[in-house]
């Protein structure tokens, strides 16, 4: 994925150009991350002993002089996922390097996971904004928020259902960080036809078609599905 601000311009992949590389199954050494009993460990409280990486990225942030795009909006990850139930979800985001309100750290909204899913859309910003980047609208401007400030190979673990974001990046340096959504094997997917979660099936089968010419991607499920990966213990329902 690149950045908005650099859509237009010629392509040459580097450090530079790439805002985020998404479904590290596909390159052994990141997707090694998704295994680490380390990480695993924790996972296991939220989502018991069989463990599916159902989303992966890693997110490079670029220096943002101006434009603001490099900002995320608030959101709840929920919105991307066809599956449930959102108690057994859990995601790990590991800071590659210091991250702290000058490089766009994460912003979260604490007791947020509580709320039921809302609806997403993109915000109306100037300077643009990144391909599914979706936000909430309506969300509480003055509920308590916390930066959170963390080193590099800090790891924090969050529900699909909390609200959060990222700041911009102020400083000259690329704001580096690995995640994965982690799910139970137990859970089951669910069809988003008529619910808020349309939006965003519509624009992922059409970019997987366009981009990657993956005609028999369908619906979000198929999407998700073609990535998910068991990581620990046996495939039970998924
Ligand atoms: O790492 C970031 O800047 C925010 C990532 C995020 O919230 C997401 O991808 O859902």
């Amino acid at each position: 994925v690149r950045d908005v601000s650099l859509a237009k311009s010629e392509y040459i992949p580097s450090e530079k150009t790439i805002l985020k590389v998404q479904n590290l199954h596909d390159d052994k050494e990141l997707f090694r991350y998704c295994t680490l009993p380390e990480i695993l460990k924790y996972v296991e409280f939220f989502t018991g002993p069989n463990i599916m990486a159902m989303h992966t990225m890693l997110i490079n942030k670029p220096p943002d002089m101006d434009k603001k795009t490099s900002r995320h909006p608030m959101h709840q990850d929920l919105h991307y996922f066809p599956f449930r139930p959102s108690n057994l979800i859990v995601c790990a985001w590991t800071a590659m390097e210091h991250t702290d309100r000058n490089n766009g750290c994460l912003a979260v909204l604490p007791g947020t996971h509580k709320l039921p899913l809302k609806p997403h859309d993109y915000p109306q910003w100037e300077g643009g904004v990144n391909t599914m980047y979706h936000g909430i609208q309506d969300y509480d401007q003055d509920h308590a928020r916390v930066h959170l400030v963390m080193e590099k190979g800090d790891t924090v673990f969050f529900h699909p259902l909390l609200i959060h974001g990222s700041g911009w990046n102020q400083t000259q340096g690329f704001r580096k960080v690995i995640s994965c959504h982690f799910a139970s094997a137990d859970c089951h997917y669910i069809d988003v036809k008529g619910t808020s979660q349309e939006n965003i099936e519509k624009e992922i089968v059409e970019t997987a078609r366009e981009f990657f010419g993956n005609a028999n991607t369908t619906d979000l499920k198929d999407f998700i599905m073609s990535h998910a990966q068991l990581v620990k213990g046996e495939r039970t329902n998924f």
